[in-house]
């Protein structure tokens, strides 16, 4: 396998000495400004579950570390990862922060040997707060689409993504990724409106990422599955129905898988013990619910974890991402 993703027990200090194949070590629970090092990545979510965990991704080495501009970076031998923490305190608005963020990802792109988003995590403190147009979700999205010059129109391979609000009062606007040699392949999920293709009511600029990539190494493949929520079509389903959101949110992954499978031919995505689902909860209220559900729903040995986080539509309550291998099967046609 290529990228090695794993929830660990142990302090971030511990993974990352002498562990000469660890790209990044994520620690929940801590802001983003707090980083130690390049590949210490502190993530402000408020982990729900126990143990306390690390999330540890390894790659074949040598890993080479270094920053640039505000960004910090792993690079491997094939894949870098990378991350940019915005002072709000320091920024004029939500908008200028993520145009800069994404400003200082792509320039840093632009320059790597690894310069493809495989897919990119962002976590926006407040993510609800102001109405209309005002939301600072939708304030994010414009400053992200005022930096990524391109028009979703002409389809260029776009990253996966995840965005995910964390608590309001946290100073810093995260942005993190994986990166690779290649693009990915993007699959768009037939269940869903592709989100650059979202109608004007959810905000004046789409947003702007693939509902999961499919990255191969050595011939290995792997599907970096992009925040998946309750919606079908382009609107959420099952408002206030908590349980309901999760087993839609499981629909609209395994139907994302599906259309993986349809593309490749030759390997298909497993939701078993090679990868990792991260589940986000609005209301830590919910908790209990959610893990019920997951647990009668997904395979038992898929390790996950759950995160308090906010999801970028008021009327949804929970949210799944993941990583997952897929194995070879045999050619049906
Ligand atoms: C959705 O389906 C949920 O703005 O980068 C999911 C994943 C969502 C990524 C992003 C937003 C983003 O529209 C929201």
């Amino acid at each position: 396998m290529s990228l090695r993703v794993a929830y660990q027990e142990g302090s971030a200090e511990t993974w990352l000495s002498g562990n000469e194949d660890v790209l990044a070590v994520f620690e929940f629970c801590r802001s983003p400004l707090d980083a130690s090092e390049p590949r210490h990545v502190p993530v402000a979510l408020r982990q729900l579950d126990e143990p306390r965990r690390v999330e540890v991704w390894r790659c074949d080495g040598p890993i080479k570390t270094g920053s640039w501009d505000r960004l910090r970076f792993a690079q491997g031998e094939r894949l870098t990862m990378g991350h940019v923490a915005m002072d709000l305190r320091r920024s004029t608005s939500m908008r200028e922060a993520s145009r800069q963020a994404y400003d200082i990802v792509q320039s840093y792109l632009q320059q790597s040997p690894h310069p493809w988003p495989l897919k990119i995590w962002n976590y926006i403190p407040g993510i609800n707060e102001g109405s209309g147009d005002e939301e600072r979700y939708r304030q994010f999205c414009l400053g992200r689409a005022d930096a990524v010059l391109i028009d979703p129109g002409d389809l260029p391979p776009l990253p996966a993504a995840t965005a995910i609000g964390t608590h309001p009062d946290e100073p810093a606007l995260q942005v993190y990724f994986l990166a690779g040699a290649l693009p990915g392949l993007d699959v768009e999920n037939p269940r869903q409106v592709s989100a650059w293709r979202y109608p004007r009511q959810y905000g004046p600029r789409s947003p702007l990422f693939s509902r999961g990539t499919i990255l191969t190494l050595n011939g290995a493949r792997q599907f970096l599955i992009s925040g998946t929520a309750s919606v079908i079509g382009h609107q959420t389903h099952h408002e206030n129905q908590v349980a309901d959101q999760l087993r839609e949110s499981l629909r609209n992954v395994r139907s994302l898988l599906d259309e993986g499978h349809r593309l490749m031919g030759d390997a298909r995505a497993q939701l078993d013990g090679d990868g990792i689902l991260k589940v986000y909860i609005r209301d830590p209220a919910d908790y209990e619910r959610i893990r019920a559900t997951l647990q009668a729903e997904a395979p038992a040995d898929i390790p996950r974890i759950y995160l308090q986080g906010d999801i970028c539509r008021e009327n949804l309550l929970t949210e799944i991402d993941g990583i997952v291998g897929c194995a070879p099967v045999a050619d049906s046609t």
